[in-house]
């Protein structure tokens, strides 16, 4: 029947199997498959086995339409320019699809616009995909892209199959996921449930292109979850968490209501290892927002004599409980998909040295000499080299456009960083004893702050908020609420999410283990001139060396109306090389913080409602009661 199937499917479409053997494709993918060459009609089909022989001809046929141009000054490294109408996340046209709107989303106040994420009903995700979908790969030929999110047969694995008619997209999946021949493996041999992925970059309504380099539709670009089937559909961008479809889209969107029905947590946060002066290795995850800080943190630079940090992740985690109660962590993914704007030698110089070999770039400026080129490499640009920007315009230091665009990225294999952790791909992941939460909060929060307990530390997880940054299409720097750093990520309802939350500790407690510590941290405060106070980057060890006294149980705090902080002179700031106004730092001030907690209130009434869990509501009043005894 396979045979005849595909058959078929040759007849219908008059397709072509470029490369791979559908005979031994289960059932299940074989349909999923033909159902989707039927309606987008592409012209061939083409099975990525993920070798490098593939991966050439792919980059070969992107160079040819001018998608990719090869830069020379380092070893397989491109560069992509995007459409400029398809270069960030579009969070208003991302949606999950359930039978009942309160299933996915909560019930904000009336009158109140919901932010917390969008629902679609059945019928719309249906004529959404049926007035977008149809013909949309013709011209094109259709990849499908085996890959597993974790290593292939951990435990905390899950796979995937993305099919896409986008080469960028194809190339990109190879960095960020294990993709190819061996997943295919595991899905014939085992007949392992996978995700379903569609992507296609679409044509606009008129049939006009605006660049044939770059194809989309950014005008009915949507992303689509149906959490009850797990599929995933994406239309019209080909920007990566539009269309690396393993990242947000599974693993934190599918991700989260796969963990929440198996008891794990799927989350938007980095992983790391740091080894203290005395050889203890401790394991450590952070929630930041987009754009916020998260890669740097993963592959940072001590400046603290003595210590070592080593990277697992810098944007996923997935952590599920062993026997003992432990929070073990794995990274679901195989690279970097990093902001480059701000990276450099003096910031992250991990990352600088991980970038230069077998890299995708996309929308940052080149140099004449075949290189790269971001705000932040100022002082590496050589006086005889001349740039162009990320529109392929010519640019000086003196022009008042930036020379790459904020929210342009890097996409490099994970192997390529120097300070991995030498567990990173444990199949059993990596046991986490303290989380961290952060955003961008000029004003008001102090560097570091330990929460009293579990509770009290998921409702600051809640109540984060942070600066809007360029990863999505947010204009200007207000503060905006992200919860968990996931606002963008949830695929289902934020207070049951929260519940989730909170059920962790009995789950731990039946299994005999002892909760991570949760930490509030704010690298970005500033003073009354517009001054970071804080140093940050690779200084922010000083701060890890505080956690970990924490972690100890040593007494190095204050208690607070907000949380620990740490007490006079325990974070260590020898050899520090700036001023820092300490006092000011982790200055808290009673009416700040009524106003944090009034706002707090605000969201959760406006946004969460009913779906609020009322120990997340008792952790606030006792909060605010605090700080109006201050
Ligand atoms: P996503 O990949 O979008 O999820 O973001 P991320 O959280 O990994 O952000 P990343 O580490 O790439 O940081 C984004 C920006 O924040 C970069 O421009 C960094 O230079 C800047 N940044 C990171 N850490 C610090 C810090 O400690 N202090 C200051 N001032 N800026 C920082
Ligand atoms: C983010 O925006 O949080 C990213 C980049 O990590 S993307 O994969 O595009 O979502
Ligand atoms: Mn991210």
């Amino acid at each position: 029947p396979s045979a005849q199937s595909l058959q078929f499917l040759r007849q219908i479409h008059s397709l072509k199997v470029l490369k791979g053997d559908t005979a031994r494709l289960p059932a299940s993918l074989k349909s999923f498959i033909e159902e989707n060459a039927r309606l987008c009609q592409p012209d061939n089909i083409h099975i990525c086995d993920g070798s490098q022989v593939e991966n050439e001809r792919m980059l070969e046929s992107l160079q040819a339409a001018g998608t990719i141009t090869q830069l020379p000054k380092y070893d397989n490294c491109w560069l992509a320019r995007t459409n400029p109408a398809d270069v960030a996340r579009v969070e208003s046209r991302t949606f999950i699809c359930t039978e009942k709107r309160e299933e996915a989303v909560c019930t904000p106040a009336e009158g109140v616009t919901g932010m917390l994420g969008n629902w679609i009903s059945p019928e719309d995700y249906k004529s959404s995909i049926m007035s977008r979908f149809p013909g949309s790969m013709r011209g094109r030929t259709m990849y499908v892209i085996p890959f597993s999110m974790g290593p292939l047969g951990s435990p905390l694995s899950k796979i995937g199959v993305e099919l896409t008619d986008s080469q960028y997209v194809a190339c990109s999946m190879r960095i960020m996921t294990r993709m190819g021949a061996a997943v295919m493996d595991e899905i014939i041999d085992k007949d392992v449930d996978f995700i379903k992925c569609l992507h296609s970059v679409g044509t606009p309504e008129s049939g006009k292109v605006e660049m044939e380099s770059w194809p989309c539709d950014p005008q009915r670009t949507i992303i689509l979850h149906k959490p009850a089937t797990n599929e995933i559909v994406s239309y019209g961008s080909a920007y990566g968490g539009n269309a690396l479809l393993g990242k947000k889209c599974f693993a934190l969107r599918i991700g989260s209501t796969i963990a929440r029905r198996e008891g794990w947590l799927a989350e938007h946060m980095l992983i790391l290892a740091i080894t203290a002066p005395d050889g203890t290795k401790r394991y450590i995850a952070a929630a930041f927002p987009s754009a916020c800080g998260k890669t740097n943190l993963a592959m940072l630079k001590p400046t603290l004599p003595g210590f070592k940090v080593e990277c697992i992740g810098d944007d996923i985690a997935w952590m599920k409980f062993d026997a003992r109660g432990n929070l073990r962590a794995i990274n679901p993914e195989y690279g970097f998909f990093g902001v480059a704007p701000g990276t450099s030698e003096a910031t992250n110089p991990n990352a600088m040295a991980t970038i230069h070999k077998n890299t995708m770039f996309t929308n940052v400026a080149a140099t004449s000499d075949g290189g790269i080129y971001w705000e932040g490499l100022e002082s590496h640009l050589e006086p005889d080299i001349t740039v162009t920007d990320w529109h392929g315009n010519s640019w000086s230091p003196a022009s008042t456009s930036k020379a790459a665009h904020p929210n342009s990225r890097f996409c490099t294999p994970i192997d390529n960083c120097p300070v991995m952790d030498s567990q990173w791909e444990d199949p059993e992941g990596v046991p986490i004893t303290a989380i961290l939460f952060g955003g961008r909060r000029p004003d008001g929060v102090p560097l570091v702050y330990e929460a009293f307990n579990w509770k009290h530390g998921v409702m600051l997880g809640s109540a984060m908020r942070s600066e809007a940054t360029a990863a999505a299409e947010h204009k200007g720097k207000v503060i905006m609420h992200d919860p968990m750093a996931m606002r963008p990520f949830f695929g289902y309802n934020f207070g049951k999410y929260l519940e989730h939350w909170l059920s962790m500790e009995k789950r731990c407690e039946n299994l005999g283990g002892k909760m991570p510590k949760i930490f509030h941290v704010n690298w970005f405060r500033k003073d009354s001139n517009g001054h970071f106070l804080w140093p940050g980057f690779g200084e922010n060890s000083r701060v890890l060396d505080w956690i970990i006294k924490r972690i100890e149980g040593e007494k190095c705090f204050q208690k607070t109306p907000i949380g620990n902080i740490p007490s006079e002179n325990s974070i260590n700031l020898n050899g520090l090389n700036t001023e820092v106004n300490m006092k000011e730092l982790f200055s808290i001030d009673r009416d700040f913080w009524l106003k944090e907690t009034e706002e707090i209130q605000k969201f959760y009434n406006d946004q969460v409602g009913n779906d609020l869990p009322c120990e997340v509501q008792n952790q606030l009043n006792e909060l605010k009661e605090r700080v109006e005894n201050m």
